[in-house]
């Protein structure tokens, strides 16, 4: 892309896409152009303009008022980064020009939400209850945006109610009674309440299984003495939301262990060689063409002393060198955007969220003018796509506790957690996580892809329009894995092609 040409356009308020931009380019004197095309269209339009084909050539053919029926204005974003962001129209595309300039337009790549930075606990215990007070409260506000839930009743205050009753609490506790009932203890910032799930009530007891130890929801029941009989449990949720239209293509990779014996080396160099155009058919060359932008997902190398006697199944143990290998491999990657963030295998702190992983360890990764470290979990925008990043650390408490959860069906967890708007509720189980003064581990905001890794084992579901992608592993089964019988999905690498899923597989 031509600066000059950008900024020339940026300064006049005029925003242009990719094929207006190629036809421009095109000119003899592209620059010369540029400015007449400037001075043209000053004089029909105030504010910010959309420059499309369309208009260049309508304004190539007919200097008479061209591009006035086309023109489409906003006054609302900066220029600089409105013009990265237009997407370029697919369809105006002929195939090779296409991969061409999809690979050239400018990265509109954008951090949106970084724990890295916030984070600042200092471990006290006030900052404990000022964790779970933020993580009360913000998931509160959500409830109450729902109509039955818009004025909870205060815990404290039950005894007074003679009606319906509505609360919003964080879960303490959940048994069985002996009748074979469930028994909810929750919390809010006045007292306790118990709540009671009779097993006769098939559907609502089906939604108390999957409730969890921490989580925030709100009940809507009845009093019956001290007890509070349910009649539906609410969960903060998710909307439905609207596809958002792509034409380009995102890979997304998690769980290489670079460092680890057990590291599919041969398999890694094939996937860099296709991300490069490379390697695979005709159809798989093209994909890759279309690729912008590699997320990470965490454990990107193996980690020293990460379980015991892990030494023996290292070929790689020096972290700093481990992270050389995957500076070495990863710096082979040409013209696409790589975003990685930490797992519970790299280095640096483990108790989520994670910062992203320090220069310190990862220096020359750090020097690839391509790679972007972000925190785990992190929300990043590629070209307007949101993805929320999160290594998955908290699939094991899930699939240690709740029933027909499990490590081979990460998309059940991912809309479990979705819903709950919350990457980790369970506080003190396998994923630690830090008495942050305010809880970073809440969804705010709903992504359009939800991208996890940690459990080894590929999976893809559309959810509400969400796309859920757990994008396996690199690594072969381990001693570990085997004595817990997980038998991991290696070298599938699932991406986005311009809004499709597609697994392409490597040996
Ligand atoms: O995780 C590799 C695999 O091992 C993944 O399937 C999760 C599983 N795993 C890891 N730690 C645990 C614990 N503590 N309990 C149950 N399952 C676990 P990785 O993070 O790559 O070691
Ligand atoms: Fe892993
Ligand atoms: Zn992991």
């Amino acid at each position: 892309m031509d600066e000059t040409i950008i900024n020339k356009f940026a300064d006049a308020d005029v925003l242009i896409d990719d094929v207006a931009y190629q036809k421009i380019n095109e000119q003899q004197d592209s620059i010369k152009f540029t400015e007449s095309l400037i001075n043209h269209l000053g004089i029909h339009q105030e504010g910010m303009l959309i420059l499309t084909g369309e208009m260049v050539d309508n304004y190539l053919e007919n200097n008479q008022h061209p591009l006035k029926s086309d023109i489409s204005s906003s006054q609302t974003e900066t220029s600089s980064s409105i013009i990265e962001k237009t997407p370029p129209k697919v369809d105006e595309y002929k195939p090779l020009a296409q991969n061409q300039l999809i690979k050239d337009s400018p990265f509109n790549f954008q951090v949106l939400k970084d724990a890295s930075r916030k984070s600042y606990t200092n471990g006290e215990i006030k900052d404990f209850s000022a964790y779970f007070s933020s993580r009360y409260h913000k998931l509160k506000e959500m409830l109450q945006r729902k109509k039955d839930l818009k004025s909870p009743q205060p815990i404290q205050e039950l005894e007074n109610v003679q009606d319906t009753v509505n609360l919003i609490g964080m879960v303490n506790n959940i048994r069985n009674t002996k009748n074979n009932h469930k028994l909810i203890e929750v919390e809010d910032e006045t007292g306790t309440a118990s709540v009671l799930i009779h097993n006769e009530n098939h559907s609502l007891f089906e939604d108390a299984e999957r409730v969890v130890k921490d989580e925030v929801l709100g009940v809507l029941g009845t009093r019956k003495g001290s007890l509070v009989l349910a009649s539906e449990l609410i969960n903060p949720g998710t909307p439905r939301i609207d596809e958002k239209p792509m034409d380009f293509s995102v890979v997304f990779l998690s769980d290489t262990h670079i460092g680890s014996s057990t590291f599919l080396e041969d398999a890694f160099a094939n996937f860099i060689k296709w991300m490069n155009g490379e390697y695979g058919d005709a159809e798989q060359q093209k994909i890759a063409n279309n690729v912008r932008y590699l997320v990470v997902a965490g454990d990107i190398v193996d980690g020293i002393g990460v379980y015991p006697h892990q030494d023996k199944e290292l070929t790689i143990k020096d972290i700093y060198k481990q992270y050389e290998e995957a500076a070495r491999l990863f710096g082979q990657i040409e013209d696409v955007q790589i975003i990685i963030t930490p797992g519970n295998h790299d280095a640096g702190r483990l108790a989520e969220p994670q910062p992203a992983i320090n220069e310190e360890y990862a220096a020359d990764l750090y020097k690839l003018k391509n790679v972007e470290f972000v925190s785990n979990p992190s929300l990043v925008s590629l070209d307007g796509l949101n993805v929320l990043i999160y290594h998955g650390r908290s699939f094991d408490d899930f699939a240690m506790t709740v029933k027909g959860m499990s490590h081979q069906q990460t998309d059940l967890i991912m809309k479990e957690l979705l819903e709950k708007r919350h990457l980790a509720p369970i506080y003190g189980e396998r994923t630690p996580l830090a008495s942050e003064v305010e809880d970073h581990m809440v969804i705010e905001e709903v992504p359009h892809v939800f991208h996890t890794g940690h459990v080894h084992i590929n999976s893809y579901k559309k959810y509400k329009g969400i796309h859920l992608i757990n994008s396996g592993t690199f690594q072969s089964q381990t001693e570990f894995q085997k004595i817990y019988n997980i038998v991991p999905t290696c070298a599938q690498v699932p991406i986005l092609n311009q809004g499709t899923m597609k697994i392409l597989k490597f040996t």
